[in-house]
Formats: structure tokens, C-alpha cells, sequence
């Protein structure tokens, strides 16, 4: 049993601060995945060789990252060729993971850090490889690797963002992950009344109230990530932090999204 949770970045950091982690919410989701491990469930430290559950951890950026990628001009498709830039956006991200791994392992997590700028390239047509025979091998050794939004090289572009999310739906295809959460502060994909919507298994079903693809950046964000979990082989939950012990104790949480 594979489980990839992202941690968004409103979960791991106060956002209306730079840099700055928000210590009560990442102690939280600590706790949650340190308890699911103890008990030996979908997460954490579950795995040893030979089989058993694993987690992947993916963290977004939040106060961290963004306003170095903004200085820099940086995005998912304006590249930069500027060495400096790259390195200083992604030593925000990274400076992020140490302290999302540090916490981690505080808690008896075996959590280990994959950084994406290392190993991760973009095609000139934008798509993304990510060669996983680094966490693979970590996950059957009983270890949780944590990843993050990051800088990543990019042809003909110099380097350009990998967002959390575009790392959770990669690691769940090539890892053929069996479950998918996206913990965030919003408790799940949300109707035009403001209530969590059960279960999505069609984005016609829901286009009236995601706004299809031609939105605002708000709803174009959530209509973009529905549809790309809608094509993963695994159910994908998006949920809120009070949802992550039901998550990982393997219920359902928030929305769960079946394509
Ligand atoms: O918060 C951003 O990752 P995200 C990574 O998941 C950056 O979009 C800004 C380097």
C-alpha cells in the first residue's frame, strides 16, 4: 500500500509572513502521521524491506519559495538562466524541507529529503521527468521521503517551478500509488453553497461549479487539480487538516476524486 500526501503550503507555513513556518498546523500534521505510524498504518515508518504500507510526503511552498520565484520572474513557464536565482529559490524550498523532515524525524518519523532541482527535468515541451529510483528504493527500506515544490532545470527555458501538486500526481503514477491526499485548508472541493462536495468521479459533474477551464485563478486553480487527479489510477482526497488521522487511517476525507 503506497499513500502520496501533500502537505500544501498554507498547511506548513503562515503565509502572511515570509518565511515563516506555522508551527501549530505543521506540528499537527506531525502528530498525525507519527500516530498513523506508530499504529503501523498507510503512513510513516509502516514500511521496513519486503513490504509493508509507505508514505511519500509532498510539501508546497507557501511563505517560502514563491516571493523569490516572483523576484526572480520565475514560474511553472517563465524559466530563468540565472544560477543565482535558481539557487536562492530553491534554498527558500529547501530550507522549508529541512524544517518539515527535522520535525518529522523529531517524532520518530524515518523521513529523509528529496530534493526535485537534484534529480527532476523539463522537456522543451514542458513535461516533466522525475527518475524515482531514489524513493522507490527509500520507501522499501522503510524510510519517508519528503519532496517540495522546487526550481527544476528546463530545456531551452534555463529553470522554471515544479509545483507540489505536479510532484504528487508524477510520484503517483510512477510510484503507482494506491492512495493520493491533498491536505489543505480548504476541508475538501466545494459547491456553490460552500459545502464539501462527497465524491467527483466526472469533471462535468462538478464544471458548473468549478467554472470549466476558463476561470478565475481561484476556481481555475481547483477545475486544473481536479481534472489531474481525475486521470490518476488511485483515488485522490482533497481534504483539511482536521481530515488527515481519517485520511491516513485510510477513510474516506473531504472529496474523494475516482476518475
Ligand atoms: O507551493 C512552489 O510549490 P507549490 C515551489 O506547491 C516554489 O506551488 C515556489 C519553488
Amino acid at each position: 500500500m503506497t499513500t502520496v500526501l501533500k502537505l500544501g503550503g498554507s498547511v506548513v507555513t503562515d503565509k502572511s509572513t515570509p518565511e515563516t513556518v506555522d508551527e501549530d498546523r505543521l506540528d499537527a500534521a506531525v502528530a498525525a502521521i507519527a500516530n498513523a505510524a506508530a499504529e503501523g498504518r498507510a503512513a510513516a515508518g509502516g514500511a521496513r524491506a519486503g513490504g509493508g504500507p509507505s508514505l511519500v510526503v509532498v510539501h508546497g511552498g507557501g511563505s517560502f519559495g514563491h516571493h523569490n520565484a516572483e523576484k526572480h520572474g520565475v514560474s511553472d513557464t517563465a524559466g530563468t538562466r540565472d544560477a543565482g536565482a535558481v539557487f536562492e529559490i530553491h534554498d527558500a524550498m529547501r530550507r522549508l524541507n529541512d524544517a518539515v523532515v527535522t520535525r518529522l524525524q523529531d517524532a520518530g518519523v524515518p523521513a529523509l529529503p528529496v530534493h526535485p532541482l537534484s534529480a527532476a527535468a523539463r522537456d522543451a515541451d514542458d513535461g516533466l521527468s522525475l527518475p524515482l529510483d531514489s524513493t522507490a528504493t527509500m520507501l522499501s527500506e522503510g524510510f519517508v521521503p519528503v519532496l517540495h515544490g522546487d526550481v527544476v532545470v528546463h530545456a531551452d527555458a534555463g529553470a522554471t517551478i515544479v509545483s507540489g501538486d505536479e510532484l504528487v500526481t508524477t510520484l503517483a503514477r510512477g510510484l503507482d500509488a494506491d492512495r493520493v491526499g491533498l491536505c489543505s485548508t480548504v476541508p475538501g472541493v466545494l459547491d456553490a453553497d460552500d459545502e464539501v462536495i462527497p465524491e467527483i468521479t466526472a469533471f462535468e459533474d462538478v464544471a458548473a461549479v468549478l467554472g470549466g477551464s476558463e476561470t478565475t485563478d481561484v476556481t481555475g486553480g481547483m477545475a486544473a487539480k481536479v481534472r489531474a487527479l481525475l486521470e490518476l489510477g488511485a483515488p485522490a482526497h482533497v481534504f483539511g487538516p482536521d481530515a488527515l488521522d481519517a485520511f491516513l487511517a485510510g477513510d474516506d476525507a473531504g472529496t474523494v476524486i475516482r476518475g
